[in-house]
């Protein structure tokens, strides 16, 4: 069939990305959470297959995403199920005029529903829109390893946390200039750890659920995940180095400073102690 849906290109790149993650070991079980604000015209010529009429209150309405359309993984789904059957798994929901609601255009079969952190993902989209970052499409969680290792043993604090990540590997302070938000320790799914990530968002790109996964963001989802990506090799590394006995030379506060300068980005000033 021409314009299969199942062969669009938002469709496939959300296959590639769910089973990526779940190659990377960051989404045991159903873990993680992905979603992407969608174009209009990407959509358009896939409308006859976006009919659906399924409509979901939110528990918080969300004005400005008003009318705008998401492709979004399912709440208890698997990622590595969503190569087996995408309309199970994932599917398009679009949020009604008013903000208060949203329907199910496509997927989401058999009665499921999106990701039960839909209000950690709408309220983080409409802080990053808010903040200037339209371009912004993508908010990725994941279970990523070895951040949350590193939340057992470093202080949570959002400019500690990040000079540690930057000093894990040479890119990172151009990855994120921005540096890593870090929440205390939340219950997950509730409307109160969506707020609280959200504010964070407007910051930071990326934020750390302690002892739980990452949040992170992108204009796309090769830029979402290749964030997290980033991030988490580098807390690898730190992971390696602390093991190791600790850091015994790394790079310094006037060598991060240089790499500002050269790919001209503005780190986030605290983490420059
Ligand atoms: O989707 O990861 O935080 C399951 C989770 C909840
Ligand atoms: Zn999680």
């Amino acid at each position: 069939m021409p314009n299969e849906i199942l062969n669009a290109p938002f469709v496939q790149s959300m296959i590639k990305a769910t089973h990526d993650a779940w190659l990377k070991g960051w989404d045991e079980r159903n873990g993680g959470n992905i979603t992407l604000m969608l174009d209009e015209v990407e959509m358009l010529p896939y409308a006859e297959q976006l009919k659906g009429t399924r409509e979901i209150m939110l528990a918080e309405p969300v004005g400005e995403l008003a009318g705008h359309a998401f492709l979004v993984t399912g709440s208890g789904k698997y990622f590595r199920n969503v190569t087996l059957s995408p309309a199970e798994n994932i599917g398009v929901i679009r949020v009604s005029d008013d903000g208060t609601h949203y329907r199910i255009l496509w997927g989401l079969l058999n009665g499921a529903v999106p990701t039960s952190e839909l209000a950690a993902h709408f309220l983080s989209h409409a802080a990053r829109l808010k903040s200037g970052n339209l371009r912004n499409r993508v908010v990725m969680h994941c279970h990523a390893t070895n951040l949350i290792s590193l939340s057992y043993v470093l202080p949570l604090d959002a400019a500690r946390l990040t000079r540690m990540l930057w000093e894990g590997s040479t890119e990172c302070l151009v990855v994120f200039p921005d540096g890593i938000g870090v929440l205390p320790w939340m219950v997950p799914g509730t409307d109160e750890i969506g707020r609280e990530t959200a504010r964070l968002m407007k910051r930071h790109s990326m934020v750390l659920w302690p002892f739980h996964g990452v949040f992170g963001t992108g204009a796309d989802l090769d830029e979402a995940f290749g964030l997290i990506d980033t991030a988490e090799k580098s807390a690898e590394i730190v992971v390696k180095v602390l093991s190791m006995g600790g850091f015994k030379q790394s790079i310094g506060r006037d060598e991060l400073q240089a790499l500002a300068k050269r790919f001209d980005v503005k780190p986030m000033e605290e983490a420059l102690y």
